[in-house]
Formats: structure tokens, C-alpha cells, sequence
């Protein structure tokens, strides 16, 4: 019996050590994505993002128009949803309050997986920390920014279910965030300050479509997400704290060069 335990045992290091290996040169997710932004809220907002992911670096290029001038505008990676957004009219709107709140549209394009600030901390943690988001000087911006994100970003990318979505609406064209609704994630703030104004759900680019040969083999998506999440495991139970260390500095790499 001792015997035919240790065969499977020996198959399975031997199958998962190319997966690590393969993670770690050419993770499945690295390549370029783009997103075109629709209107939400018949904000009247497009705009454009493009990312290029290339292990756990992400270099992210925003250009949007048609914002409410002056004021920041919160900005996300969301993740782990259908990997789509609500209509631009108000027939996700469930409570009737006349906004499609991010509550709301959360079922289409899921959590803040990331926050596209322009400096320090990118996590979900400063999702409204609007003192670190662009501000629409003109109706428009463009945003250009490198850092780390996390594995379930970079697994939802693998998945196709990253979404681009700004936020920030003028809904009574007062020229400011204000009215009597507020937001449902912030009570102190207006609706208007968090409603989603933009959306977009990031594809792989054309241009940046790696010429490997993992679209040729048929192996298709499903087995793109398995080999994702062997990574993910895999690669923490190996690296353990050196990946931890690793990720730190360049957390504080990403922090110095804002
Ligand atoms: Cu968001």
C-alpha cells in the first residue's frame, strides 16, 4: 500500500512544478487589456483604459471625458463579477432613488478589486479616498500610473472579469457633488460622489496578445483559471515570506515613485 500512495504523490510535485515555473516567467494573465468606458447614469462620460500586466506589475493609462469638472473622480479595477456593466438608463435602479448606486451595479462588475489612486495605497481600502483620485480639470483626465496589485485581481484579469469603472456623477447639473440623496457606502457623502459615471469591462488587446502557444492548444479559458489558482496556492506555500518581503518593497518602490 505504501507503494501506490508514493506514485501519485511523486505525479502530482511533477505536475504542479511546471505550474510554478510557468507562473513565475509567463504568468496567464500578462499581456495588454483595454476597456472602452460607457456611460453610466446617463452621465454622458467615455473614455478609454488601457493595462499592461506583467507578473504582478500593472501599468494603468485612464483618459476620460464628459466628468463633472473640478472635482476628484474615484476610479476602480472592480472584480469578480459577471465582468460586465448596468445600462446606462435607470432600469438597475431597484430602490427607485434615481441613481444606479454601486450597490447596484455591483452584480454586473462585482468589488473594488483595486484603487486607481494617484499616489500611495491601491488597495479597496482607499476606494473613496477622494483626496488621491484624479480631478477632472476641464471635464477630462488622463491618468498614468505602475504598481502592484494582488492575486485576486490578477486572477480575475486571467478570467476576463475585470472591470474599469469611474465614478462621479452631476446628476442635477448643479456643477458640485450635493442633493438630498446619499451615498449608501458613505453617509457624509453624496450619492452623486460615488454613483458610477463610466464603465468598462477590460479585454485582452489585440496589440498585446502574447504570441505563446496557449491559445493554439485548445486547452481554452477553464484551464487558464485551474492553472491560476495552482498558482496561487502553489506560489504562497512555497515563497511563503520571501513573496511577502518582495511584494513590501515594491509596494514602497510604487510609493516613492508618486
Ligand atoms: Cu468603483
Amino acid at each position: 500500500m505504501r507503494k501506490a500512495f508514493a506514485l501519485p504523490t511523486v505525479a502530482i510535485a511533477a505536475a504542479a512544478f511546471p505550474l510554478l515555473t510557468m507562473g513565475t516567467a509567463l504568468a496567464d494573465h500578462d499581456g495588454s487589456y483595454q476597456a472602452t468606458l460607457g456611460a453610466v447614469n446617463t452621465s454622458g462620460v467615455s473614455g478609454t483604459g488601457m493595462v499592461t500586466l506583467a507578473g504582478d506589475q500593472a501599468t494603468v493609462t485612464v483618459e476620460a471625458s464628459g466628468l463633472l469638472a473640478g472635482s476628484p473622480h474615484a476610479q476602480h479595477f472592480h472584480i469578480g463579477a459577471q465582468g460586465t456593466c448596468p445600462s446606462n438608463d435607470l432600469s438597475d435602479d431597484a430602490d427607485g432613488d434615481g441613481f444606479v448606486s454601486v450597490t447596484e451595479a455591483a452584480k454586473y462588475y462585482g468589488a473594488i478589486g483595486t484603487s486607481l489612486t494617484t499616489e500611495g495605497d491601491t488597495s479597496p481600502d482607499s476606494g473613496l479616498a477622494v483626496d488621491r483620485f484624479p480631478t477632472a480639470e476641464g471635464g477630462s483626465y488622463t491618468y498614468e500610473r505602475t504598481f502592484t496589485i494582488t492575486e485576486d485581481v490578477q486572477e480575475s484579469f486571467a478570467a476576463g472579469t475585470a472591470v474599469l469603472v469611474v465614478h462621479g456623477i452631476d446628476k442635477d447639473g448643479s456643477g458640485a457633488y450635493d442633493g438630498d440623496v446619499m451615498s449608501e457606502l458613505d453617509p457624509s457623502l453624496p450619492m452623486e460622489a460615488t454613483a458610477p459615471a463610466a464603465c468598462g469591462p477590460l479585454t485582452v488587446s489585440q496589440m498585446g496578445t502574447m504570441p505563446a502557444g496557449g491559445a493554439d492548444t485548445g486547452a481554452g479559458a477553464t484551464s487558464g483559471i485551474e492553472n491560476q489558482a495552482a498558482i496561487g496556492v502553489g506560489a504562497l506555500a512555497a515563497v511563503g515570506a520571501a513573496a511577502a518581503g518582495a511584494v513590501a518593497y515594491r509596494r514602497r518602490q510604487a510609493t516613492d515613485q508618486a
